[in-house]
């Protein structure tokens, strides 16, 4: 008996040593390529034993990765991320991308190795690597900034930044029902709901045309919330707040109620649940969309970016810390879908990211946190080319549109800096929407520089 605990007691002691875990963030804004990268990431792990697709990534070059395989999720009330149907879609006749995501899920893969460290050789013959991700809306991301805004402040920053010209030309509709309503006075439910749909119908438009700061993100996303209370409320002029002693029962008090109620029962417990516990970070940038669709994209994307960077917590934690509290101690930014642009603009586009993010990356590195830039492609949706006219060259990208047209295009220059006027007054970027490559079954999905990034966030833990 006792010798059976002794047993049992040491080959816990040995499994603490030698396996590993990791949480990994897989962050970014609406459309920045997540589910495609988590996508992309199973499927190449799963594949990696067989293939030869990530020479970057040393436990596969090395030949010391036995296998991965999809394993039974840890939390028992979030949905499984569907890899397979996304699988599905992406190897499907003709190829697609995987559904836009709605709502959380969650995958855990389990990977086996052989060590290249004497210690762990002693304990086993195998490793194991746990890797949790999870997958989540990026318009729900946005919110979390909100934690930090008293229901003023939150009026006021949107009242500011509802004064640019372009939002301003938009919002006319909005701000008409808004003077319409007497603040101090009571309301009823019908007349703040109509209020909260033409802000909705405001914020559609605001993504519609490029923006990507959109506050709070369950109006345009609801979830199992659509038609709730807690979805009924508007930013206010900060000008009627002058007013200190507001009826319990006026409409600025109650708005502003439902503000909190939102924070306290929607933001806080997604943030509580799923952004407290992560080691490792990979955040997607996708600068593309945002130089298509002009100015004041690329700057509300670089803003955005910034604020949710606040709400991770970075640098090294001890071990005992760790247990309780992981902190991120490797950050990857990725500027993502760079099959869209020919190869000899790659190393602008990483400069270009790289000057979006300098500010946050020095503070967060100061942290103690090792951080890298990249440009990648999950999921190729673009192969490179050239078309020859003469003497000249030009290089191309060929792809098929997603109503199966054939595209070849020189999509433009990718500015290394943050573009100025003239840039954005020439406006010489395009982007299509393509839809991936025609894959053949049973391959791993073609990727661009997928195997540098699994390198940098995993390569360490698999030694
Ligand atoms: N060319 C190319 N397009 C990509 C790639 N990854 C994503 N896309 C495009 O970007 C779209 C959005 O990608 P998703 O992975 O769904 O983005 P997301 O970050 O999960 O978006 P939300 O779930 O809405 O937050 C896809 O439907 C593709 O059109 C890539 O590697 N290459
Ligand atoms: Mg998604």
């Amino acid at each position: 008996m006792l010798k059976t605990q002794a047993k049992q007691h040491l080959n816990h002691v040995k499994n603490r040593l030698t396996d590993q875990h990791v949480n990994l963030a897989v962050t970014g804004l609406s459309g920045s390529g997540k589910t495609a990268f988590i996508t992309s990431l199973v499927n190449q792990l799963l594949h990696a034993s067989e293939e030869h697709q990530l020479p970057f990534f040393s436990v596969q070059r090395e030949g010391r990765l036995i296998g991965a395989k999809i394993d039974l999720q840890p939390n028992l009330n979030i949905s499984r991320f569907s890899y397979e149907s996304g699988i599905k879609q992406l190897y499907g006749e003709p190829p697609a991308w995987p559904t836009p995501t709605r709502g959380v899920s969650q995958v855990r893969l389990r990977l086996r190795y052989r060590s290249n460290l004497n210690y762990k050789k002693v304990f086993n013959q195998f490793n194991t690597l746990t890797l949790d991700i999870t997958d989540y809306p990026g318009e729900w991301l946005l919110d979390l900034p909100m934690l930090k805004l008293s229901f003023k402040e939150w009026c006021e920053q949107c009242w500011s930044e509802m004064q640019s010209p372009i939002k301003r030309a938009m919002a006319d509709e909005f701000l008409k029902a808004s003077e319409g309503i007497r603040w101090s006075e009571a309301i009823d439910e019908q007349q703040i709901a109509k209020l909260s749909q033409a802000y909705t119908k405001l914020l559609f438009d605001f993504k519609e045309s490029g923006y990507e700061v959109i506050q709070p993100g369950r109006f345009v996303l609801p979830g199992e919330l659509a038609g709730a209370p807690v979805l009924q409320f508007v930013p206010v002029n900060p000008e009627y707040f002058d007013n200190d002693k507001l009826a319990e029962n006026s409409a600025l008090h109650i708005v502003s109620e439902r503000y909190e109620h939102y924070k306290k029962t929607v933001i806080k417990p997604f943030y509580k649940d799923h952004f407290r516990r992560f080691d490792r970070q990979i955040v997607l940038v996708d600068l593309l969309s945002a130089l298509n669709s002009g100015e004041h994209s690329f700057i509300d994307l670089g803003n955005a970016v910034h604020d949710l960077m606040d709400s991770f917590d970075y640098g090294q934690a001890s071990i005992l810390k760790r247990l309780f509290k992981p902190k991120i101690d490797k950050l990857l930014f990725a500027a993502s879908k760079v099959d869209h642009i020919t190869q000899e603009q790659q190393p602008n586009l990483i400069q270009l990211l790289q000057s979006v993010i300098t500010q946050k990356r020095r503070q967060i590195q100061f942290d103690g946190v090792e951080t890298e830039s990249t440009a990648l492609a999950a999921i190729r949706a673009c192969q490179f080319g050239s078309v020859v006219k003469g003497q000249d060259k030009t290089p191309v990208i060929k792809g098929t549109s997603l109503d199966s047209e054939s595209v070849l295009i020189f999509p433009g220059d990718v500015p290394s800096v943050c573009p100025d006027k003239q840039f954005w007054q020439s406006q010489g970027f395009e982007f299509p929407r393509l839809r991936p490559l025609s894959m053949p079954k049973g391959l791993a999905c073609p990727h661009i520089r997928v195997d540098q990034a699994l390198e940098f966030l995993l390569g360490d833990k698999l030694r």
